[in-house]
């Protein structure tokens, strides 16, 4: 079973996080997360901070000579506009003191005014700096983890920007794993060339109005085998931990498994996937509405999940109605330096936590302490199907 917890603050000077449960013998080299932290960064509409920073990226512990021990791996991302300026230091310095320029004017839809409130704070930056999407860095390192864990069992998992804005895609065909260059390619990672080109239109002109934009991504696991979830208990059930996992993405309002909204709509004879046989790979089902998951348990079928992205809530040009927490005065919220859209990169993240998800229920259906007897545990169970009664 995988933990993993993340500490650290926007502006600070890293982040770190600590992933527990990871079996030994797992294969892994800093480039693999450097590489999966640059994915992150992609995108068109993302701030002047992904030019200029960079992530710096050192495992602290839990790997040797390229293998994880089996003990928990730590994995610390510098901020290079930390180490190399001085300009957060004064704001974000540990030692006591006080800031000359507290942030008294809260932004709607962001953490702020709620965040202020609960933790008695008179200043925004003592929420949003932790509330900041710059914590995603984090996860995506964990997340790396995990899928080196399911590539083992042959598990790959794939993401794509279904919608910007008003702009969806209209392709039916979904990316496979070897189209995942393709979508990286993508100056905002979709799938549907005809669409990109709209999309990039409408980032230029909400960047020319100082507004943002929010999205839908579309995630697909492949390799996803039958059996990870629980139809016995609410909190064990794999869409329901899918949910929680991807809600907790920051920004993200919207949540689909399959084609959960537009099922809703349809008759019983419509809304589910018929099951088939086929010799060679025993169960199938003709299509994808259930997403991949039955009864809170994977079917074997590509998992299928979307999610929804709202507009950042911090604009470059402030027009959105606030009150100063001092005065009491209607004001605008303050003006931050930000994107103008992160849909590219969330599409990542969200790949991030289905990774995670799947990894802790893979280890705790398949056990073992090393990588070998994990993946030894994953065929026997594969051969039992293919064997068992139900073969
Ligand atoms: C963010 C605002 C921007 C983003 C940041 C998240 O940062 P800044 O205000 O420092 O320019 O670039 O995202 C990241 C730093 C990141 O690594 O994703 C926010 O308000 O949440």
């Amino acid at each position: 079973m995988l933990r993993y917890l993340t500490a650290g603050e926007s502006h600070g000077r890293a982040l770190v996080v600590i992933v527990e449960g990871l079996p030994a013998g797992l294969a892994v080299t800093v480039e693999d997360l450097r590489a999966e932290l640059a994915r992150r960064r992609l995108g068109y509409g993302r701030g002047p901070r992904m030019r200029f920073e960079q992530d710096e990226v050192t495992i602290v512990g839990g790997v040797r000579h390229g293998r994880t021990l089996g003990s928990p791996v730590a994995v610390e991302i510098g901020n290079t506009e930390w180490t190399r300026s001085d300009k957060w230091h004064a704001e974000m310095a540990v030692a006591p003191g006080q800031t000359e320029a507290p942030l008294t004017q809260p932004r709607p839809g962001h953490a702020d005014l709620a965040g202020m409130q609960k933790y008695g704070f008179t200043d925004a930056r003592d929420v949003l700096e932790r509330a900041s999407a710059r914590e995603t860095a984090a996860r995506v390192a964990a997340g790396t983890l995990a899928k080196l864990l399911l590539a083992e069992l042959g598990v790959a998992i794939v993401s794509h920007v279904v919608q910007l804005g008003p702009v969806r895609t209209k392709a039916v065909a979904r990316p496979t794993p070897a189209d995942l260059a393709d979508v990286d390619a993508s100056e905002v990672r979709c799938f549907d060339r005809a669409a990109e080109e709209a999309m990039v239109g409408e980032i230029k002109a909400a960047a020319a109005d100082g507004d943002s934009l929010g999205g839908v991504v579309e995630v697909i696991g492949y390799g996803v085998s039958v059996g990870l979830g629980s139809h016995v208990h609410w909190d064990r059930k794999l869409d329901g931990l899918l949910g929680q996992a991807l809600m907790s993405i920051q920004a993200v309002k919207g949540v689909e498994i399959g084609d959960g909204f537009e099922v809703a709509g349809r008759r019983g004879s419509a809304a589910h996937d018929p099951i088939g046989w086929d010799a060679d790979v025993g169960y199938r089902r003709g299509s994808s509405r259930a997403g991949g998951i039955e009864g809170g348990i994977s079917t074997g079928d590509p998992l299928v999940v979307r999610v929804a992205m709202k507009p950042l809530a911090t604009l470059n040009r402030p027009t959105l109605q606030t009150v100063d927490v001092v005065t009491k005065a209607e004001t605008v919220s303050f003006k931050e330096r930000t994107d103008v859209t992160a849909v590219p990169a969330m599409g990542v993240v969200a790949e991030t936590m289905c990774a995670l998800v799947l990894a802790d229920e893979a280890t705790r259906k398949y056990g073992g302490d090393a990588v070998e007897e994990l993946v030894a545990n994953a065929d026997r169970f594969r051969r039992v199907l293919r064997e068992g009664p139900l073969g």
